[in-house]
C-alpha cells in the first residue's frame, strides 16, 4: 500500500513535468496501462483471501481514480496552456497602420467622355453607344461609302472576316439608332474606334465622339451653333470661335473641316457635315421630309489640348506616373 501512494506522488510529479499532450500519453500508459503498477496490482488481488481482497480492491480502484483524476486536470492544463500560447502568438494588432496601396483612378479619356456626354445630354442629346465588330452595311454601306472607297482597302481598316471589321467610326452606331428610331433625334456617340495606323500621333485604337442631330429644317448653321457651344463649354472658354473649311466625306454633303480658334490662331478639331440623302434613305428616312447635320471629333485630341498632353502614345503607356495625374 505504501508503494501504491509513492506512485501517487509520483504521478503528480511525471505530471506537473509533463508540458505536451502527446507525452501525457505516454505518461498516462506508464501508470494506467496494462503493464502498468496498477494493473500489476489487481493481479495480485487474486493472491488474497475472500475477505481481504474486496478491500483491497477499492483501495487500487480509488488509487487509479486519483491518478485518473489527477491527469485529466493536468490535460486541461496544457490544453488551456497550448491555447493561450496560440493565442499569444496570432495576436493581430488591429491598431498597426496598413500596408500602402495603390488606389485606381479613371483614365484621362474616359473623364473626357464624360464631361462631353454630360455637356451634350444638358442640351438634349442622348448618349448611345453599339458594337465595336460591325458588319460591311453599318460601317460601310448605309454611310454612302463605296466599293471602290480607300477606308475599304485592307490596309486601312481591320477585317474580322469578309462581312465583319473593327468599326473605323462611331457612325455605325447612329445607323443603328436611326434604324431604330424615328426623327426627331438628338444624339452623340462616343467609343472606341479602330484603324490600321501606328506611329507618334496615330493609335490602331482611338476614341471618337460623333453627334448627330434629324429633324425638319435642320441646317448647316444649327451644326454651327451647336459644335461652337460645346467647344466653348468643353474647354470654358465663352470667346472660342470655329469656322468651317469645305471638305468631303461620303457620308454628308455639304461636308466641312472644323478649326478652332487657338492660342492666336486656328487648330483642326474635327469633321462634319449635312447627312447625305442616300444616308437617310439606307435607314427609312424620307430625305424629302427630314435632314440632319453629323460632326466627328477626336477625344484623345480634345483631352491633349484641355490638359496640355504633348504625345497621343501617354494615353496607351498604362504609366502610372502618367494617370495619377488625372
Ligand atoms: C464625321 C464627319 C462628318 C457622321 C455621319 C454620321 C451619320 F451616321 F449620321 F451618317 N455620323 N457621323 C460624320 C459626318 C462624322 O467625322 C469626322
Amino acid at each position: 500500500m505504501d508503494n501504491l501512494d509513492q506512485l501517487i506522488e509520483q504521478a503528480k510529479t511525471d505530471f506537473l513535468g509533463c508540458f505536451k499532450l502527446s507525452e501525457l500519453d505516454h505518461i498516462k500508459a506508464r501508470f494506467l496501462g496494462k503493464s502498468g503498477p496498477i494493473a500489476e496490482a489487481m493481479k495480485t488481488l487474486s493472491l488474497l483471501s475472500a475477505e481481504e481482497r474486496p478491500k483491497k480492491g477499492a483501495e487500487i480502484n480509488q488509487i487509479k481514480r486519483q491518478i485518473e483524476d489527477l491527469l485529466n486536470i493536468r490535460k486541461e492544463e496544457i490544453i488551456s496552456a497550448e491555447l493561450n500560447k496560440r493565442l499569444e502568438e496570432e495576436k493581430i494588432d488591429i491598431t498597426l497602420p496598413s500596408r500602402k496601396f495603390e488606389k485606381g483612378s479613371l483614365h484621362p479619356v474616359v473623364n473626357t467622355i464624360s464631361s462631353i456626354s454630360k455637356i451634350f445630354h444638358s442640351i438634349g442629346f442622348d448618349v448611345t453607344d453599339g458594337p465595336e465588330i460591325e458588319d460591311d452595311f453599318h460601317n460601310f454601306t448605309a454611310l454612302n461609302i463605296p466599293e471602290s472607297h480607300p477606308a475599304r482597302a485592307m490596309h486601312d481598316t481591320f477585317y474580322i472576316n469578309k462581312n465583319y471589321v473593327l468599326r473605323t467610326h462611331t457612325s455605325p452606331v447612329q445607323i443603328r439608332y436611326m434604324e431604330n428610331n424615328a426623327p426627331p433625334i438628338q444624339i452623340i456617340s462616343p467609343g472606341r474606334v479602330y484603324r490600321v495606323d501606328s506611329d507618334a500621333t496615330h493609335s490602331p485604337m482611338f476614341h471618337q465622339v460623333e453627334g448627330l442631330m434629324i429633324n425638319k429644317d435642320v441646317n448647316f448653321s444649327n451644326l454651327k451653333g451647336i459644335v461652337q457651344s460645346f467647344l466653348q463649354k468643353y474647354f470654358e472658354d465663352e470667346k472660342l470661335t470655329i469656322r468651317f473649311r469645305p471638305s468631303y466625306f461620303p457620308f454628308t454633303e455639304p461636308s466641312a473641316e472644323i478649326d478652332m480658334s487657338w492660342n492666336g490662331g486656328w487648330l483642326e478639331i474635327g469633321g462634319c457635315g449635312m447627312v447625305h440623302p442616300n444616308v437617310l434613305k439606307h435607314v427609312n428616312i424620307n430625305p424629302e421630309e427630314f435632314q440632319g447635320f453629323a460632326f466627328g471629333l477626336g477625344v484623345e485630341r480634345l483631352t491633349m489640348l484641355k490638359y496640355g498632353i504633348d504625345d497621343l502614345r501617354h494615353f496607351f503607356n498604362h504609366d502610372l506616373r502618367f494617370l495619377e495625374q488625372f
